[in-house]
């Protein structure tokens, strides 16, 4: 379906030059990691600000948690808590994204003047969201997803989950683009954490090269603080350590992301993320300019060679 443009980015949102980090503005009281910290617009405006600062290129406003478990949260207290906060960070100048699996969210946070829409359901929990995002033009996060928190844990079985979740997004991605969504607005995730254990979310990372070659769409890559992290931290007595100590964990899976072509990276805390994907970019630029380098002296030597053969001839 889709073919590989010569932007990094999908249309509709400024162009950085290296893996952009999305710093995460949850306005929930109960979201894995960070829930209830951010549950107060004003709070949840200043930390969007302050992950800007950090060195976020966007942020995206949520105001329902998709944790395992999590029971779904009233429309009209989505609303509440959503709109106010992505119409003062626009307000404040930043790029903003909306985490939301509901249409009239989406709807009313695009009007506030959200630049994105990042649905983790990928435009399946409702029905109007692929409407909703095809009439707004604006660029559209599907994400794999296999059905609600409630009890998505019991949905994580696969044989060859990277072939799964390619085929499963691919067939999303050609649902959204008949429905009329503009294939060069589109953004994919893997899902991390979603239906997934530890092994699938490991697999899935090893395999992030495979799912940008195959599915050929800017990618997003949302590891932060999970509880695959949680697992391959847990000290000998299999305990994992804390969300909010998951941090270096999560900006070595930004590095990796980076390294492997994603466009951006979803994280909590952005500052080592920031850092993380910038060294990527600077060691990718260091490898050109050696590659042009090489070029460069080959294009000597032989230029070099040829005119002693000439020399020889005469
Ligand atoms: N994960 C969470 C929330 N939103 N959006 C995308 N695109 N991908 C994800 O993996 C994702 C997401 C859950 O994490 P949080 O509760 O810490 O925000």
């Amino acid at each position: 379906m889709s073919t590989l443009r010569g932007r990094h980015g999908p249309v509709g949102l400024p162009e950085w030059n290296r893996c952009a980090v999305m710093g995460v503005v949850n306005v929930t009281p109960d979201s894995f990691s960070d829930g209830g910290r951010w549950f107060d617009s004003e709070l949840a405006v200043k930390r969007g600000l302050d992950l800007i600062a950090g060195g976020a290129d966007l942020v995206d406003v949520g105001g329902e948690s998709t944790r395992p478990g999590a029971a779904r949260v009233d429309e009209g207290e989505e609303l509440r808590r959503v709109v106010p906060v992505v119409r003062e960070l626009v307000a404040e100048g930043a790029v903003v994204s909306v985490d939301t699996m509901r249409a009239s969210v989406a709807e009313a946070a695009v009007e506030a003047g959200a630049a994105l829409v990042n649905d983790v359901s990928g435009g399946l929990a409702d029905p109007a969201m692929v409407p909703v995002v095809a009439t707004a033009r604006v660029p559209f996060v599907v994400m794999h997803w296999r059905g609600f928190s409630a009890d998505m844990n019991s949905r994580a079985v696969y044989g060859d989950v990277v072939g799964e979740v390619l085929a499963e997004l691919q067939q999303r991605l050609d649902a959204v683009v008949a429905a009329g969504v503009d294939p060069e607005r589109l953004v994919v995730d893997p899902g991390l954490g979603f239906a997934k254990s530890a092994e699938h979310d490991l697999a899935l990372v090893a395999g992030l090269a495979r799912l940008r070659r195959e599915l050929a769409l800017p990618l997003l890559v949302a590891a932060s603080r999970k509880r695959f992290l949680g697992r391959v931290l847990a000290g000998p007595g299999g305990e994992p350590p804390p969300a909010r100590e998951r941090d270096a964990a999560t900006a070595a899976v930004s590095a990796l992301s980076a390294r492997e072509g994603a466009w951006a990276v979803r994280v909590h805390e952005v500052r080592a993320s920031a850092d993380a994907v910038r060294v990527v970019q600077a060691v990718h630029e260091a490898g050109e300019v050696g590659k042009a380098g090489q070029v460069a002296e080959a294009a000597r030597v032989a230029g070099a060679a040829g005119a002693a053969g000439a020399e020889g001839g005469m």
